[in-house]
């Protein structure tokens, strides 16, 4: 056993200077190392039926029912009134019988099927239904997380969301594989709706924000730390987003946001770039995208050089300006192809410039799954791209003349792939956790 482990070991340290052996433990390494997932909709099996999983919530994933519009007779205001067994026939006749599953978003659904043996070619979804029909949360949770490589689940945690807050409201510990993020949309984005709703709860604010209003969102922020703790908070921004700007949301940022952070050592994520309601027929999958302005993160980061930023953008366009300036700020970490970019041919693009611009110093993927079964598709597809990305960027560190070894592709993935946000948000990880066998 020991000269096994000796043999491993030297293995591990030799350096591989054969392209096809370099590809083989690249590969090996992307695939075994586990993944903490830093943005997600998913939730821990605490919170009931806010847990999706199944055929049904698969197929009816905001990305698809888009998609279906395109390719069916069907309105909007018809499919709507459906319920989501309809819905997902609908969908799934429309976008994988009647048409071929090309795009990334109905390959994942293909994906995930597969890693459950079941039938992508089914004509109905009865086979799919009865399987996922039969499975119980807890170790179907555990099997999907499993087949995803995924350690940790990071959470959208929503203190306005009434169902979410009675599960938090009811006190005990959650799944120690799932955390929490504080998200502050209502709070940041629509100030006018969420003061009325925290006078409602007793905190003293006010709609122009002034008064006792900093004091009482800073209360209300305090609270839910406590009671969610979570790793970070969060928001997602418009395009148009600025800082500094003269709205109620800078004031909020300013006075009520960063404080808590720097008092909390919360990062703060920002998720920039989404045109809500582009579309309002198409409910939540009507959102759009914009080209955002760098230099709101640019003014973030050089003001408030004691405070942790994770930084997403929506935009295509914003992706090298990011790198750029993550490589002004040390406080800014960029991370994950987001929504609209989390397809491989732009994966692939946002990967390769950040390892250019910034080597490993970066969180290339979060999932944003909704859906359980999600994980395993959208991990298994960033993992192709991150394994080729990582094996063409080796390759031209060994003809530069600089060999690498199994060791040092295992320290760079699991930096990238949890290490840099264990270390940002204070995540203990357990030392010197080794890939899955
Ligand atoms: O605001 C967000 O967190 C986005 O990720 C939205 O939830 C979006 O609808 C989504 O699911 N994108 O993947
Ligand atoms: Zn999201």
């Amino acid at each position: 056993m020991l000269k096994e482990k000796n043999d491993q070991q030297s293995a591990s340290d030799t350096r591989l200077t054969d392209s096809t052996e370099l590809r083989q433990h690249v590969l090996d390494v992307v695939n075994k190392t586990p993944v903490v997932d830093i943005h997600t909709h998913l939730y821990a099996p605490e919170f009931g039926a806010m847990n999706l999983f199944g055929i049904d919530e698969l197929l009816t994933y905001h990305y698809l029912v888009a998609e279906m519009f395109r390719s069916s007779e069907v309105t909007p205001e018809v499919f709507w009134s459906m319920d989501k067994a309809k819905q997902a026939d609908i969908v799934w006749e429309t976008l994988f019988v009647r048409n071929t599953p090309l795009s990334e978003a109905t390959r994942g659904v293909v994906t995930a099927l597969a890693a459950f043996n079941l039938d992508a070619n089914a004509p109905n979804l009865k086979e799919a239904r009865e399987f996922f029909r039969g499975q119980s949360l807890e170790s179907h949770l555990d099997r999907n997380m499993t087949l995803a490589s995924v350690s940790d689940v990071v959470m959208t945690n929503d203190p306005f969301d009434d169902e979410e807050v009675k599960t938090w409201e009811a006190g005990g510990d959650i799944d120690k594989r799932f955390h929490a993020a504080l998200r502050m949309d209502r709070l940041l984005n629509d100030w006018a709706n969420t003061s009325a709703i925290l006078r409602a709860q007793g905190y003293a604010v006010e709609t122009d924000a002034r008064g006792r209003t900093v004091d009482e969102a800073r209360r209300f922020l305090d609270k839910w730390i406590a009671r969610m703790k979570p790793l970070y908070m969060a928001v997602s921004l418009p395009d148009d987003f600025m800082f500094p700007d003269g709205d109620v949301r800078d004031r909020m940022i300013r006075e009520v946001v960063l404080p808590v952070s720097r008092e909390h050592r919360l990062p703060f994520a920002l998720m920039i770039g989404v045109r809500r309601k582009v579309n309002p027929a198409l409910r939540v999958a009507g959102d759009g995208l914009g080209r955002a302005d760098i230099r709101a993160v640019e003014h973030l980061c050089v003001e408030n050089p004691d405070v942790r930023f994770l930084v997403t953008m929506l935009s295509r366009e914003n992706q090298h300006e990011l790198c750029v300036a993550a490589r002004k700020f040390s406080n800014l970490l960029p991370f994950g192809c987001w929504w609209f970019l989390n397809n491989p041919s732009i994966v692939s693009e946002i990967t390769r410039e950040r390892l250019e611009l910034l080597g490993p110093s970066f969180i290339p993927q979060h999932s944003d799954a909704r859906v359980l079964e999600q994980l395993i598709y959208k991990w298994g597809h960033s993992r192709e791209v991150s394994a080729d990305v990582l094996g063409v960027a080796y390759e031209k560190l060994l003809r530069a003349g600089r060999a690498v070894t199994r060791n040092d592709i295992e320290r760079d993935v699991a930096r990238m792939f949890s290490g840099n946000f264990c270390e940002w948000v204070g995540l203990e990880r357990i030392k010197g956790e080794q890939p899955l066998d």
